[in-house]
């Protein structure tokens, strides 16, 4: 087809750059040299924020219902292309930019909300940041549009338009949307490798939030590939989230009600398990640090299930008084919101801080969730019976708290007797390491620097606490000594104290066997549904021994994998093809060291941190000019939800599927 111009071009300046342009180099000139000011950072986190930002816009437009179809492909070249089947982003004259709004919409910064497409924006926190900032960190990208029966298109080059808006087919006039591909830019970016798992997980929360939509992902690197679309919405969310727990309800409560422009939705059920499992929306996006919204919800559960059960004479309140910790134990909930204007507040700016929504949701909850109970009796007195054996607990995890803290009260320093601590009390400036295993918490006494370093051996492995309740997760003698380390209780929320933290960075260490992975995956269980705001915060990290030390002629080097081992071999030309084709020698030393001998070199593999000596603990793994930890974050709350159930909870079966499936996968997110 000719190449043609649109017609809102015709009538553009002729004589290059305007004021207008030059406005508009600068804020994507901005936007290329403080990136993390608008997607958060240049890791893979952000990267992938490019493919959410792009796919946002087109919910928004199925937000508006619009548009229907969504599809997202990662290509073989590692870019990006999103399509969807709404109005398509308009390409006449801007009135003020005087040029082609579809390029106002993809070269000026925030241009998107001129347009007020719809009442619930996508936009909080680092969303909505509009897809002229993807723009800009891409090395190229293309945009065609259908609409009104034409096909336009534009190319943009680090965000600057390589031509004007060209009119390039036609189509039928029913068909409209657009197809946007970017290439992100890997001079900005730390990686640009997309995941396909991690796209996934918010492909498949999007489609769970807006049933109206099917999302297809395809993977044309792996051929992977699969399409999302749930009629049941939020409810069938909250059945995927407990496909691995026993719930005795056959199907969530789904509650849905709307008040001054503010929509609410939520599902739940109870299932067999003691931790609550809350997540909470706003315009589709996950606020983790929860908001107004979720104090609503929580004061009309309480308060709904209380009364109910006290009138229908369940709840003897002459007995016994529960709290609201009772009525969430074991529940699974999906609160979404759409709020007109959201304020969002917090460290991560993942928190509704709208008070009107609080009542709104307490009102509609409060209401539906009574007329259900009353309606659903059998399941009614199921709920509050769970609730009442809730509280029998609380009650005998109160005894035992209050048992650690009279111990801590009787000890000298309130301090486990196993802990070394660090000399300096300035908690940001410390660390403590929990290290797995006696001899190796020895070694990392030794060869740790004493002024910020503590160290806390822990002894074999910590008990799995998704098959715990509260008071026995207390009784642990490993879990006390932590809780007691750490100084700052325990809770979500409520009884964490932050202020009180004594350190500032907690570093699991662990072997690098099956073992060490386990104790580390309970460590990180505990940590994710008791200290959640130790990984919220950042605050916690993986250290990362050696896998191998090699010893050339007689100096010794340390590879943290294979790929390091190899490039160290290839770096002092080992010939290590002679070790392939004959492993001449191979060797089990007493500690259990596994050594490879070749001519001139010995290579061996580290089975465990006690097999280190203290300077080489110190210089590998401990000492922060040279060490590398690694951060544990939470990206997708479901997806971490998923992983630490599936793993430590009870069900086996899906526990099967899931390594079978997922096994590389699980990997990535240890981490
Ligand atoms: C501004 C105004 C209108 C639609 C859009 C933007 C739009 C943007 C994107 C981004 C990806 N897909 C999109 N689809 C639509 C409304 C146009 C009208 O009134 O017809």
């Amino acid at each position: 087809m000719a190449d043609k111009k649109a017609k809102p071009e015709s009538t553009q300046k002729k004589d290059g750059y305007g004021a207008d342009s030059i406005q508009v180099l600068k804020g994507l000139e901005h936007v290329r040299k403080r990136p993390a000011m608008y997607i958060g950072d240049v890791s893979s986190r952000g990267l992938h924020h490019l493919a959410y930002e792009v796919v946002d816009n087109s919910i928004d437009e199925a937000l508006g219902g619009y548009c229907d179809k969504i599809s997202l492909t990662i290509n073989k070249d590692n870019s990006i292309t999103v399509i969807d089947n709404g109005r398509g982003i308009p390409t006449g004259m801007h009135p003020t930019e005087k040029k082609s709004a579809l390029e106002v919409v993809m070269t000026v910064l925030n241009a998107g909300g001129k347009f007020d497409r719809n009442t619930y924006k996508v936009s909080g926190g680092l969303h909505g940041v509009g897809v002229s900032v993807v723009n800009a960190l891409s090395k190229w990208l293309k945009v065609e549009v259908k609409r009104e029966g034409k096909v336009f298109a534009q190319d943009y080059k680090a965000g600057v338009p390589t031509g004007p808006v060209k009119e390039i087919g036609k189509v039928n006039i029913k068909d409209t949307g657009t197809i946007t591909t970017f290439m992100p830019d890997d001079s900005i970016f730390n990686t640009v490798n997309f995941k396909f798992e991690i796209l996934e997980d918010r492909l498949r929360e999007l489609a769970y939030l807006n049933k109206e939509v099917t999302i297809t992902i395809k993977d044309e690197r792996s051929k992977k590939e699969n399409v999302f679309h749930f009629e049941g919405g939020i409810k069938e969310f909250v059945k995927y989230i407990d496909n691995s727990r026993k719930s005795f309800m056959k199907e969530p409560i789904f509650i849905k009600g709307e008040r001054d422009n503010t929509q609410v939705e939520v599902a739940f059920q109870y299932n067999e398990s003691y931790n609550d499992n809350i997540f909470t929306y706003v315009n589709d996006i996950n606020t983790h640090e929860g908001g107004t919204h979720l104090v609503g919800f929580k004061t009309a559960l309480t308060r709904t299930l209380n009364n109910y059960g006290a009138k229908a004479n369940i709840i003897k309140t002459d007995k016994i008084q529960l709290t609201g910790d009772d009525f969430r134990e074991g529940l699974t909930c999906v609160i979404s919101t759409k709020v007109p204007e959201p304020q969002f507040e917090g460290q991560t700016k993942t928190k509704l801080g709208n008070s009107e929504v609080k009542s709104i949701v307490e009102m509609i909850v409060g209401e539906q969730l009574q007329e259900f109970l009353e309606g659903n009796p059998g399941v009614a007195k199921k709920i509050i019976e769970k609730c009442l054996r809730a509280a029998e607990a609380r009650e005998a995890a109160r005894k035992a708290r209050e048992l650690i803290r009279r111990k801590n009260a009787l000890e000298f320093s309130g301090l486990p007797g196993k802990l070394a601590d660090c000399s300096i009390s300035d908690p940001e400036h410390c660390e403590i390491y929990l290290v797995e295993g006696d001899s190796a918490g020895g070694s990392a006494k030794q060869g740790r620097d004493r002024r910020f370093q503590a160290i806390l051996p822990l002894k074999g492995k910590i008990l799995n606490v998704e098959k715990a309740r509260m008071n026995k997760v207390l009784e642990n003698d490993e879990i006390k000594s932590i809780i007691t380390a750490l100084g700052a209780g325990i809770g979500n929320s409520d009884e964490f104290d932050e202020s009180k933290l004594r350190y500032g960075k907690v570093i699991l260490m662990c072997d690098a066997d099956v073992d060490g992975s386990h104790i580390r995956t309970l460590l990180l269980t505990f940590f994710y549904r008791h200290m959640k705001e130790i990984i919220e915060t950042g605050r916690l990290y993986i250290a990362q021994p050696p896998l191998y030390k090699i010893k050339i002629a007689k100096e010794e080097h340390y590879a943290y994998d294979e790929n390091e081992k190899d490039q160290i071999l290839k770096r002092f030309k080992v010939n290590t093809k002679a070790v392939k084709e004959e492993p001449s020698e191979t060797e089990v030393t007493d500690s259990g060291e596994i050594v490879t001998k070749g001519k001139g070199f010995a290579i061996s593999r580290f089975k465990g941190l006690g097999e280190m000596n203290p300077e080489q603990l110190w210089s590998t793994t401990m000492n922060p000019e040279t060490r590398t930890i690694l951060q544990v974050s939470i990206d997708s709350a479901v997806a971490a939800d998923k992983v630490f159930e599936t793993l430590m909870g009870e069900e086996v079966e899906p526990r099967r599927a899931f390594i079978e499936k997922n096994a590389k996968y699980v990997k990535n997110l240890d981490i």
